[in-house]
């Protein structure tokens, strides 16, 4: 049976919208039901990033969405969520990518770079030309950045890295790295600095057996004494408060695309469960346990919804907090998972099948819910928030 996503919209959501919100939205809903819905389920059996994409989804302006000049889309960040939405609608790992790209790449280089690096990168990350990575994870600090051992050491003109980084999206394929180290001659200071892929010494090798995100690439990156130029560190960066606020503009992101996953996997299994007939040859949808199912999915998206559009008005307006991020990555994450699992309940065994999208949905959320701050990070983010307290 062939399921079309038709929108999920219980609340007149769409009337909190504006025409171009809606517009955005709607282009790039056609986009992924036109070119990734249909290859979606070969790549994520391949384990294949469909990379025949970056360059449509450039000209249509997703990369560095929010960035003004430098040839980007400029696009409100309501219309950034709306277009992360519908890209998780389609897949977590396209949108992880785009993320990456823009988030954690093309933003830091914006906020934190000189006129010149600038001027390099973000017109060819705009246009898909240049692909990056974001290096901040290691193998034995994840929750915990702030105790990496990634090191860079000043020589002459130029600094040496050296250092391992681990689970990096779009490590093997990117062009260039932001890469997190501590500098030595700052009393270890966490700087950033833009590694070009090709130094000798760099290293990208991609994680395999992943059963989740498999239609993005994931990569450990090995650092030996690899040498930049001084004009490569990101001058503006400051300690471990630069790459945590790129992580806010990620996460910001994946709370927009967790809805459009729970969408996805909502409107497929109500409309499985109106077709699929079971007992005295009624639809299942007409059992009231499976009503019950619908009934909080459809009231979690909707409130999933309006926290994101609120988040996203309060970006808008240059208000937001990191404690209102984490408390939308958290919330909406979680909803998408329990939606994504009550669904494959109602599909039954066909729900353990990849001719529906559910179960990929379901694989790629548990990822979504570790990176950028685990779920229980969130909660004790917005715990600290509350009271003032840490508890990490
Ligand atoms: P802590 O002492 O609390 O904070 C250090 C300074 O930073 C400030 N701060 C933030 N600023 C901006 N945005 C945030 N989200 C911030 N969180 C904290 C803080 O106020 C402080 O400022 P100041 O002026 O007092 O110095 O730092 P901590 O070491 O105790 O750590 C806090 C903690 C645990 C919340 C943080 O380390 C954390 O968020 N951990 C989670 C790590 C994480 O999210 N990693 C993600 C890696 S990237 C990724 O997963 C990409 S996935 C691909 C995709 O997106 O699709
Ligand atoms: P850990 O930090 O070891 O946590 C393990 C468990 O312990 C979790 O349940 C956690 O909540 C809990 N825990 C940890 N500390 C505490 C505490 N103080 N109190 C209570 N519970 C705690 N990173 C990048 O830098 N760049 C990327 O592009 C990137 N892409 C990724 C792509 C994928 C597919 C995945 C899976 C991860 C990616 N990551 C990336 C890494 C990701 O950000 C980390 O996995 C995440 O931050 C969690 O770190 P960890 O896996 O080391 O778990």
């Amino acid at each position: 049976m062939a399921i079309k996503f038709r929108g999920v919209d219980f609340i007149e959501f769409d009337t909190l919208l504006s025409g171009e919100e809606r517009l955005v939205r709607d282009t790039t809903r056609r986009f992924i039901e036109d070119n990734l819905i249909p290859i979606i389920e070969e790549c994520n059996r391949a384990g294949r990033f469909p990379r025949e994409l970056v360059k449509p989804m450039a000209e249509l302006g997703f990369f560095g969405a929010t960035i003004k000049g430098y040839g980007c889309a400029e696009m409100s960040n309501v219309e950034y969520g709306l277009v992360m939405q519908e890209l998780e609608r389609g897949d977590s790992g396209v949108r992880s990518f785009v993320s990456v790209q823009s988030a954690l790449v093309m933003y830091p280089i914006y906020a934190f770079g000189s006129e010149e690096q600038k001027q390099t990168w973000l017109p060819a990350l705009q246009k898909g030309d240049k692909l990056g990575c974001f290096g901040l994870t290691e193998p034995d600090f994840g929750s915990n950045p702030g105790g990496m051992r990634t090191r860079a050491r000043k020589s002459g003109n130029e600094y040496l890295l050296n250092g391992e980084k681990m689970w990096i999206t779009s490590g093997s394929i990117a062009d260039i790295a932001i890469v997190w180290a501590k500098v030595e001659e700052e009393e270890n200071r966490i700087r950033g600095f833009l590694v070009e892929t090709d130094r000798p010494g760099f290293r990208a090798e991609d994680i395999h057996g992943k059963w989740s995100l498999r239609a993005s690439v994931t990569s450990s990156l090995s650092l030996q004494e690899v040498r930049v130029p001084a004009a490569n560190l990101l001058p503006k960066t400051d300690a471990l408060k630069s790459p945590l606020m790129c992580l806010n503009q990620a996460r910001y992101g994946i709370a927009w695309g967790a809805v459009g996953a729970a969408m996805a996997c909502y409107d497929c299994a109500l409309q499985y469960a109106l077709f699929r007939k079971q007992f005295h040859d009624q639809p299942i949808a007409s059992h009231q346990l499976v009503q019950e199912k619908l009934a909080w999915m459809i009231s979690e998206i909707s409130k999933a919804q309006l926290l994101a559009l609120q988040v996203g008005r309060l970006k808008d307006q240059g208000k937001l907090g990191y404690q209102h991020v984490s408390m939308a990555k958290r919330n909406n994450v979680w909803m998408a998972l329990e939606c994504a699992r009550m669904s494959r309940d109602i599909l039954g065994a066909n729900g353990v099948a990849d001719e529906y999208p559910i179960f990929r949905h379901m694989a790629n959320l548990e990822s979504v819910k570790t990176y950028e701050g685990t779920h229980d990070i969130h909660t004790l983010i917005i715990g600290q928030n509350v009271t003032g307290m840490d508890a990490f």
